[in-house]
């Protein structure tokens, strides 16, 4: 199939804001869409009486959705917490599940959480950490930090995002915070569980 052939670019990136100019998708996630990922539902509804928090945002820049084509985007992950577990990505496997991905840690910390069949990783991520998420593996990222946590990515532009497997299984492992500091625990909510 013949592919589009487009012209070479440059974008503009801001390591502070996460910003990427141009972006061609704004996308804003606020709590109320991601009812029921976080694990503690009765905290998620006490929030949401009071307000709608901004949990995270990505910038894109969108190129043909094709083989061969890469995407460029930022995350910004906002630090706070639902009950004791960080705010985090809704997180997804690809949908051409064969296609992998690359993320850059610009500022602050958190952790990236990937899971395949029974496996599953946590990687620590700050500024200058280059993660690679290889084909199949699904993944989230989580702030456990107090400032936003902002990573950078790069992605086949045919890779679509599957977000119905998480929404429904959730993760294995979530990240919560006990006496100050990020824990691994194992999900209650988890199939095998
Ligand atoms: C990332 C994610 C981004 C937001 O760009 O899309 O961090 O997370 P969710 O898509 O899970 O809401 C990426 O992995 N793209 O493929
Ligand atoms: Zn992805």
């Amino acid at each position: 199939m013949k592919q589009a052939v487009i012209n070479p670019f440059a974008l503009a990136l801001d390591f502070t804001s996460g910003k990427l100019e141009p972006a061609t998708t704004h996308i804003t996630r606020h709590l109320s869409h991601m009812r029921n990922m976080y694990i503690d539902s009765a905290a998620e509804q006490a929030v949401l009486t009071r307000e709608d928090p901004l949990i995270y945002e990505v910038y894109q820049y969108d190129v043909p959705n094709e083989n061969g084509q890469l995407i460029s985007c930022t995350t910004i992950l906002y630090p706070g917490r639902i009950g004791d577990e960080y705010y985090m990505t809704k997180g997804h496997y690809h949908e051409k599940a064969d296609t992998g991905e690359i993320y850059l840690g610009l500022r602050g910390n958190g952790k990236l959480l990937m899971q395949v069949g029974d496996q599953f990783s946590a990687l620590d991520m700050g500024p200058g950490t280059v993660a690679y998420v290889p084909p199949y593996w699904a993944h989230r990222t989580v702030n456990t930090g107090d400032e936003p946590f902002i990573f950078f990515a790069v992605y086949p532009a045919d890779a679509g995002h599957n977000y119905g497997t998480i929404e429904q299984e959730g993760f294995q492992q979530i990240i919560l915070e006990k006496q100050g500091n990020p824990v691994i625990v194992p999900s209650p909510r988890w199939k095998n569980a």
